[in-house]
């Protein structure tokens, strides 16, 4: 397979500065004109022909400066043109005529139809499927843009940027021409056409010009657009105040589509979602729904600077938009919780994702630095690492230089770098030149993959009064890195005392072994370190229960709280013990607290995911840490069952449903406490979940009740998914909820293996292989998100999920690729989990016409 390699990176040899496209749309046959201003770049050579781009499509003409060309070569890749006018040295005119076939396109790449309307995914390498072209991010041009189509069929027309015309043309068939006033990329690109309606506001900027704003989605789904406006306008307030950053366009719009790789995408005024992050009312969805719809809308917001108006030189420069988007987008969630403990919880959240998924991609055969070195399909590079890991990594910057000097270097950052294609190292310089700061050392976090290790050993001389920590960093070798450089790591620390007189320091970890003295210490403290997650790192720190328990209970830092108790529960876990008295009253004290957020509360009491268990393991037996944690919980329901049935009557939240932070954690408590419950006895308190799943005005209820009744195999839950998919059969976005609730759970005793239910609902007449939700929440959910039920020693698990990505590879190859990641971690279990896993792998990697997204996926973990 073809490796692209980031020190092979060569400036274009020629760029394009006016792109003007003329699209007919028609599902079969889409004929697409495209009139390209073509000038030397900065690696241009005369004479140096020029190659384009182009994939899936027929080619029918080529002409240069007006007259009909033939000195060309096409293949399937590529359309190479020769005898270019004065050997290339001046702008030339490019005409190309080429067609492609939107309704046999199931990769949702390039353009493509749903539900009978056109939509365009272009990044990372979509544009190719609609021209030829430079199809790279340092090719920045100005689009105007005429699209056409049949009235009746596409009443909307949309593209990037602002409205020019309008027309009526003979046949029924009418158009629109649109210009964007940027330079862009070609993966900035987008169309929209079809049946569809908008919700509009009109809203003034800092500066004090109007926006028109628009949310288009189909006509049934006007009245859920409310929550995603609110969240936009939200989103454009908060960049204008925490970044002095501006919307530049008169018109800002985003259109929701059911059909669609990832969450959403953010071309140029024209941001495109997944339904899923567009759509929401109470009754049909969860707060974590309302949560995740603000933090996607706000993430595509913010890219209209970071990313879009400063993009990236190349796609090995991925993070530099991907991180720094997410640092933003979730510095904005935290500031949306409205409190100092609304954003711990965030905090915790956010880091409780990284290391259920990042922490064992950095482990893993696919493990990368944020910024790759090198990729066979660069859609497997939108992964945890280079987006989560990537904001953890702007985010060190913002704790080694304060809010203030994280401020002045993105300043410098935009002032430098508007309008242009970029690097990883232009973002670090503008950070270091900003407050004057040599950051040499903190390019490793971009260079060397694996998550660094940090031991942590502590001593305390009483006599002389003195407390030391010695820090030694260190870091697994990982594929092409055999030895690590030392880390710059911030560790923010506080030395918790009786006398709580100890302030919060920083510790800059740069060299593999570090000691602090710490004087005047009457007592021994207890450290409370890494607070707030300050670096992405494992700690090695042998703390002792005792020390836990004094964190978990009084740590001023409500994520070393959390953590504390996250530590106390995995040691446990992993040591097969159950919850000891200590540790019971620990969590009561907690429950009982009317100091603490609810939603903090629910964290705390919410035990290490299996995945992160596994990572603690040298060989992971997988039932043997299922039964150990499910035991873990089931003390913790039954030790403390006056404790949650208390907490699920104080918890109610009645009065009109607000999606807000307080009520959203008051539910997340309440559920918990149901489930807790379920677990103790389910006899005695399965009516009390019908009866929720039954007078539940709201999606967060009806679905927490409906998925204790399922996954504590209570009798009546089988009528409840029945009366559940009967009230919300016309909407698909619930009914993924349906499959996804039936193919994560767990084994129940007296249930049929969940597998075979898996299988049933692969055959339902709602499963649809070509919608990447329906697989995500029938495959994904069983073979990513339900271990227990996946890894069976009988290897039949792994059977599954050997068809599933052989039979999804062929329809949509990016959802395959996904797929086929779920066994990344095989070499880590024991017999016989780790034989059969490979024997799936060898299977799919012996398939000949599999694509190169998951051959690369398959290879890698074979390799
Ligand atoms: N920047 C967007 C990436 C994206 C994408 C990549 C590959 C294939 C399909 C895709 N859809 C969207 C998403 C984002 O980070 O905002
Ligand atoms: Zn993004």
């Amino acid at each position: 397979p073809q490796s692209f390699r980031r020190l092979e990176y060569r400036p274009p040899v020629y760029t394009v500065d006016q792109v003007e496209l003329d699209i007919a749309l028609d599902p079969a046959r889409t004929i697409i004109k495209s009139r390209i201003e073509v000038l030397p770049g900065k690696s241009f050579e005369a004479g140096a022909p020029l190659v384009l781009v182009g994939q899936e499509l027929e080619f029918v003409s080529l002409r240069i400066n007006g007259e009909a060309h033939r000195h060309f070569e096409l293949t399937p890749e590529f359309l190479t043109i020769h005898s270019l006018p004065n050997e290339g040295k001046d702008k030339f005119i490019v005409e190309i005529i080429c067609v492609c076939v939107p309704e046999k396109n199931t990769s949702l790449m390039g353009l493509y139809v749903s539900n009978g309307n056109f939509f365009t995914q272009c990044e990372a390498e979509g544009f190719r499927k609609i021209t030829y072209f430079l199809d790279r991010p340092d090719v920045m041009a100005r689009y105007r843009v005429t699209l056409r189509a049949r009235e009746a069929e596409c009443p909307v027309l949309l593209s990037n940027g602002n409205l020019l015309n309008t027309e009526k043309l003979p046949n029924g068939w009418h158009s629109a021409t649109w210009e964007d006033p940027f330079l862009k990329p070609s993966y900035l690109f987008a169309l929209v056409a079809g049946k569809l309606e908008c919700i509009e506001e009109t809203i003034t900027t800092s500066s004090g010009a109007k926006k028109l704003l628009q949310i288009w989605v189909e006509p049934h789904d006007l009245k859920k657009t409310r929550h995603a406006m609110d969240s936009l306008i939200a989103s454009i307030h908060w960049d204008e105040k925490r970044f002095g950053l501006e919307l530049d366009l008169e018109r800002f719009m985003i259109v929701a589509v059911g059909d669609f790789n990832m969450g959403a995408m953010e071309n140029k005024g024209l941001n495109i979602f997944n339904t899923k992050f567009v759509l929401a009312q109470p009754e049909t969805a969860t707060d974590t729904d309302f949560a995740n719809i603000e933090s996607v809308v706000a993430h595509e917001y913010f890219h209209n600077w970071t990313g879009n108006r400063v993009t990236c030189q190349d796609w090995f420069q991925l993070s530099l938009k991907e991180g720094l988007t997410v640092f933003r987008d979730q510095e904005f969630s935290a500031d949306q919780m409205g409190s100092e403990s609304g954003r711990a919880v965030k905090r915790i959240e956010d880091v409780r994702l990284l290391r259920q998924l990042q922490f064992p991609e950095d482990a893993g055969p696919m493990a990368h630095p944020i910024r790759p070195d090198e990729y066979q399909e660069i859609s497997n590079f939108y992964t945890v690492t280079v987006y989560e890991k990537g904001s953890e990594v702007v985010r060190m910057y913002q704790t080694l230089l304060g809010q203030a000097g994280f401020r002045k270097g993105m300043d410098l950052y935009f002032k430098r770098h508007d309008g242009q294609a970029v690097t990883c190292d232009d973002f670090l310089m503008a950070m270091a030149d900003a407050n004057g700061r040599d950051l040499t050392q903190f390019r490793n976090w971009y260079s060397q993959a694996g998550t660094p290790r940090v031991k942590v050993q502590e001593h305390y001389d009483a006599s002389k009064k003195q407390y030391q920590i010695a820090l030694t960093q260190s870091c697994a070798p990982s594929s092409g890195q055999p030895e690590k450089k030392p880390f710059h790591i911030p560790l923010k620390m506080r030395l918790i005392t009786q006398g709580n007189d100890q302030v919060e320091q920083l510790l800059e970890l740069t060299q593999a072994n570090q000691t602090w003295t710490f004087d005047n210490l009457d007592e021994r403290p207890v450290l409370s370190i890494n607070r707030n997650f300050s670096a992405p790192i494992h700690l090695d720190f042998d703390q002792s229960e005792a020390d836990l328990l004094t964190l978990f209970s009084s740590d001023d830092d409500p994520f070393n709280r959390w953590e504390a108790a996250q530590r106390l529960a995995m040691q446990m876990i992993l040591n097969n013990r159950l919850p000891d008295e200590r540790l019971i009253n620990a969590y009561r004290n907690l429950l009982l607290d009317p100091k603490l957020d609810p939603a903090f509360k629910e964290l705390a009491l919410t035990l290490p995911a299996e995945s992160y268990l596994y990572e603690q393991c040298a060989s992971v037996d997988p039932q043997k840490i299922y039964a150990a944690r499910r035991a873990f919980r089931r003390e913790i329901a039954k030790q403390l069952q006056l404790e949650w049935a208390a907490i699920y009557q104080q918890m109610q939240t009645p009065g009109p449903f607000k999606s807000d932070a307080v009520d959203s954690g008051k539910r997340a408590l309440k559920n918990l406490a149901l489930s807790m419950l379920l677990e103790a006895n389910k006899d005695v308190w399965a009516p009390m979940a019908v009866n929720q799943y039954r007078v539940a005005d709201n999606m967060t209820d009806r679905y927490a009740a409906l998925a204790g009744l399922v996954i504590h195999g209570v009798k009546e839950a089988k009528d409840c998914l029945i009366d559940f998919y009967e009230r919300f059969a016309n909407d698909a976005l619930v009914i993924d909820k349906w499959f996804g609730l039936q193919s994560s759970r767990p084994p129940v005793d007296g249930l049929e293996p969940t597998l075979s239910d898996v299988k049933k609902l692969r055959e339902h007449p709602a499963f649809k292989m070509n919608n990447p939700n329906r697989v995500r929440s029938v495959i994904h959910a069983f073979c990513s998100n339900n271990p227990a039920s996946f890894h069976q020693a009988d290897g039949s698990g792994y059977e599954f999920w050997a068809d599933s990505v052989l039979a999804l590879d062929p329809i949509n190859p990016q959802v395959a690729a996904r797929l086929a990641r779920a066994l990344d971690r095989w070499r880590l279990f024991a017999q016989p989990y780790q034989d059969k896993m490979k024997a799936g792998l060898e299977r799919v990697a012996a398939c000949p016409t599999l694509s190169p997204d998951t051959r690369e996926v398959i290879g890698k973990a074979l390799g």
